[in-house]
């Protein structure tokens, strides 16, 4: 068994977020299936969530999406997730679903349009408040489908203006992070397309402005270690939206498509101090579980980054250092390599075992009689509402 003593304490830190929508039902444009024991209410999506932590140890936060996840109180929506064992993570707002927004949201030239957009941020602010969230996602569909439809240098004018605005609603102790994403829903154009003007446009807020990066938003074929090499150097990389994508956005289990990408992501991590006691990079997942079982596959997206973590963490520094100064080619490949191809998996059960969670959890979650039990009690379970 591989020796961990020397990356336990990091191994130790790892958290990663999970998102409530996971838990929903969700689908393409061209069917969404029903699935036996799906949540009705966020309570019931925070419930699954914490089956995922309890299974794995991995999983201490769920992610907030308003309105799909509104409540009265958000107060008593705190202790029931507290209760449950988890925390409430990252609020995402949503300016993608109302026709208001249809050409536009924070980037929108009518200003009207706009203060509703900014005032549905700083509610999001307010529930962060309330939920003891540190984080505020955002993420825009703004863009346009045809070449001169709109003024691109105006709407990141504005884009730039609304964003202080909402920044300016931030308490000292919370963050705002911008996602970014190539394309879709708009073709043509996209108004956080790429890093470099996410970057630009949290660089002119401060400190408490950062980007997310989310690894299913990229052309194939780009250097996502890069990126996060390049982030984490500026001290500009807030959080992750962990998925797997073999063509567009799909959402797919991260670390399902391509495992040795997510752990040439997660040696930069490690590179970048991500892992260090004091961080505030957060790792957080964005999937649907269209076809397979979602809280199984929470349960296994989790462990994927937890293994590659474990990998990305065992490379030999010292070995791959005095390749690199040699300039040793396939030294410092064959050491990179070498890490990558180490099994992880015995030893991490064991690991796990150690700290009295279940050696495997995939099948502890399974034998748990959890499923049975939702699915006898839940009927008519909510959509997730959209499913990117
Ligand atoms: C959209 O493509 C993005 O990945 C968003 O991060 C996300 O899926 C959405 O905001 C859900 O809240
Ligand atoms: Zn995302
Ligand atoms: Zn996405």
């Amino acid at each position: 068994m591989t020796d961990l003593s020397a990356i336990e304490k990091q191994l130790d830190r790892l958290a990663i977020e999970v998102p409530s929508w996971a838990y929903g039902n969700s689908g393409t444009r061209f069917k969404v299936f029903a699935t036996e024991g799906t949540p009705r209410t966020v309570e019931e999506k925070i419930s699954d969530a914490a089956q995922v932590n309890k299974t794995t140890g991995l999983a201490p936060a769920v992610a907030l999406h308003i309105p799909w996840d509104k409540v009265d109180d958000y107060a008593a929506l705190r202790r029931f997730a507290a209760d449950a064992g988890v925390e409430i993570g990252t609020v995402n707002s949503n300016t993608f679903q109302a026709d208001t927004y249809k050409f536009g949201s924070l980037t929108h030239h009518d200003p009207a349009v706009r203060r509703a957009a900014v005032e549905h941020h700083l509610e999001c602010v307010e529930i962060m408040t309330a939920t003891g969230s540190k984080d505020l996602k955002i993420w825009l569909a703004d863009g346009t489908n045809y070449p001169g439809q709109q003024d691109m240098r105006q709407r990141q004018d504005a884009l730039a203006e609304s964003l202080a605005e909402i920044y300016a609603g931030l308490a000292d102790d919370q963050r705002m992070v911008l996602e970014y994403k190539f394309f879709e829903p708009a073709f043509y154009h996209t108004d956080v397309p790429d890093w470099g003007t996410s970057y630009a446009q949290v660089a002119a807020l401060g400190d408490k402005a950062k980007v997310c990066l989310d690894t299913g938003h990229h052309a194939p074929g780009t250097n996502i270690e890069f990126i996060v090499m390049q982030l984490l150097r500026l001290g500009k990389l807030g959080s992750f939206d962990f998925n797997s994508r073999f063509y567009a956005d799909d959402d797919l289990i991260v670390g399902a498509a391509d495992p040795f990408q997510l752990f040439r992501i997660m040696t930069e991590v490690v590179r970048g101090g991500g892992l260090d006691e004091g961080s505030d990079l957060s790792l957080m997942l964005d999937q649907c579980h269209n076809v397979e079982e979602k809280i199984p596959g929470q349960i296994r997206s989790v462990l994927n980054v937890q293994e590659m973590t474990a990998r990305a963490l065992l490379v030999d520094q010292e070995a791959l250092a005095a390749a690199r100064t040699a300039n040793d080619v396939l030294g410092a490949n064959e050491v990179f390599m070498d890490a990558f191809y180490t099994d992880v998996r015995p030893t991490l059960a064991a690991w796990r075992e150690s700290r009295g969670l279940p050696a495997d959890p995939m099948a502890a979650y399974a034998a748990s009689g959890y499923q049975q039990k939702i699915n006898a009690e839940r009927q008519g379970g909510q959509q997730a509402s959209w499913g990117a």
